[in-house]
């Protein structure tokens, strides 16, 4: 404990030096955190976000912008040498192209120096030459921030808590069947828990798929080079009776013990503990189709990533983090273009009140938040249709299993968020009042003005919220 207290406040220092340098350069740095469950939206967000601050004719809502106080916007290498970069120009290629498609998934953490050229604003202007902002964007994935709920757990009291919660789900009686028949008690077998660990994997990959978002461990799901390695190779077994040396439970548990210590830690340690400002990102829509139950999990998840900056909960974390602390958190509600405006505010009300017991709290540590719902890359338009004498308000896009053009309603959302979070919250199987879709539209082919960056909904809004004033 005293050791690693140490370590932890000897990184903080370091980095604080290397912090003020660069301020007495004045040349400060804005850390943006991105993050979200899988298909959340990252990427896109990210590939957007970036080529709207290069061309920013679409950017009213970013004040600096506006203003044209932004005199230039470059891309700089990256401040840390062992980070994957972002790779932005692969991305945007894939979104403009004639043919235009998404961007393939990442399954890791990467990042990317935007540097901005700005004028001050007010008395300064006259007497001051324009500064240089670093926006400093870092993707990594949220199930990674899941992973902190294990740091306060034992391996006996996590193991307890899954089994109780996936005891009865459909995609976990393979795991089930088989963690049911282990004897935790019997001496530790490597093709045994190999068995586990897969299936468990196996478990936590249908569960994603199925909408659920409490998928941890989160490397479990995005191995990147620790796929096989034992601290990716255990699972929840129940133990009967006390552990014994040399064990199935004794290994399980060491190996968690691991995972821990060597998986997560360190990725708080050294990419989280430096973050000043975050956009979390939250496929609501797809949720809802998925239905309440998807809603429910959506709910607590957001709850548990969100303790993540709620420092004083963790001890490991207050620690490491002392006194930084993340300024902004925005909550965005991404892929929005599937709704016709008309519907925007429902979405995000329904944002605000998914994420509301977690923003409370984080509002109480001192953190500005804001939810918004958003499109980092607008695939669709608007159109109204008359349907049996009424008018429906609809998007039409390119359908991305037929490349076909089509019209879609995605249903109506309620005006009162409570009307699906209450049933969500009470264990409903389905929807009574309304039936959701939700369409994959593909990218539409753009044809950009000099100057526009690519179409998207309250991106310069999220923009101005996140950096609007550092700049
Ligand atoms: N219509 C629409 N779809 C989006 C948008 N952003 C993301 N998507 C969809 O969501 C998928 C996942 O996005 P991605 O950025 O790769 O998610 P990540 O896993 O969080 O990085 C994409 O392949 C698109 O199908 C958006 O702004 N509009
Ligand atoms: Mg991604």
């Amino acid at each position: 404990m005293v050791i690693s207290a140490i370590a932890d406040s000897l990184t903080r220092q370091v980095e604080a030096v290397g912090d003020t340098l660069s301020e007495t350069f004045f040349e400060p740095v804005i850390r943006l955190g991105v993050t979200g469950l899988a298909r959340s939206g990252k990427t896109v967000f990210i590939t957007s976000l970036i080529a709207n601050l290069m061309d920013r004719g679409r950017m009213p809502q970013l004040v600096a912008a506006a203003d044209g106080r932004i005199s230039a916007a470059y891309l700089q290498p990256q401040p840390d040498d062992t980070i994957a970069r972002f790779d932005f120009e692969t991305h945007l290629a894939a979104l403009t192209a004639p043919a235009p498609h998404w961007p393939d998934s990442t399954r890791t953490i990467s990042e990317l120096r935007l540097s901005l050229r700005v004028r001050p604003t007010g008395l300064l202007s006259g007497l001051q030459g324009p500064r240089t902002v670093h926006l400093d964007i870092v993707d990594y994935p949220g199930e990674w921030l899941l992973d902190l709920g294990l740091l306060d757990k034992t391996y006996d009291q996590w193991s307890t808590d899954v089994l109780a919660r996936i005891d009865k789900r459909a995609c976990a009686q393979g795991f089930m069947e088989r963690a049911r028949a282990a004897d935790p008690a019997a001496a530790f077998d490597e093709p045994l828990a190999q068995d586990l660990a897969k299936r468990f994997t196996a478990y936590l990959n249908d569960a994603r798929k199925a909408g659920f978002s409490d998928c941890t461990p989160g490397r479990f799901l995005l191995p990147g080079d620790l796929a096989g390695s034992p601290v990716l190779t255990f699972a929840p077994v129940p133990l009967l009776g006390a552990s014994r040396r040399g064990s199935l439970h004794r290994e399980m548990e060491r190996r968690f013990e691991a995972y821990k210590s060597r998986v997560v830690k360190p990725f708080f340690r050294d990419h989280f503990a430096r973050i000043d400002r975050q956009v979390v990102l939250v496929d609501a829509l797809g949720a809802i189709h998925s239905g309440p139950e998807a809603v429910e999990d959506m709910r607590r998840a957001m709850a548990d990533i969100l303790s993540a900056f709620r420092p004083g909960r963790n001890a490991f974390l207050s620690r490491l983090l002392m006194g930084h602390r993340v300024e902004r958190i925005l909550f965005a509600a991404t892929k929005a273009d599937h709704l016709h405006h008309t519907q925007h505010t429902r979405l995000s009300a329904i944002m605000e009140a998914l994420t509301r017991e977690a923003r409370d709290r984080a509002d109480f540590a001192g953190a500005h938040t804001q939810a918004l719902a958003i499109a980092s890359l607008r695939a669709t338009v608007e159109e109204t249709l008359d349907h049996d004498g009424k008018t429906l308000d609809c998007v039409r896009g390119t359908l991305l299993d037929s490349g076909k053009r089509a019209a879609f309603y995605p249903g109506e959302l309620p005006e009162d968020p409570a009307r699906l979070l209450s049933p969500a919250r009470s264990g409903a199987q389905k929807w009574l009042d309304g039936d959701y879709a939700v369409m994959n539209f593909a990218p539409a082919p753009l044809v950009l003005k000099p100057g526009e960056g690519p179409p998207h909904i309250r991106l310069d809004r999220a923009a101005q919220f996140l950096i609007g004033d550092k700049l």
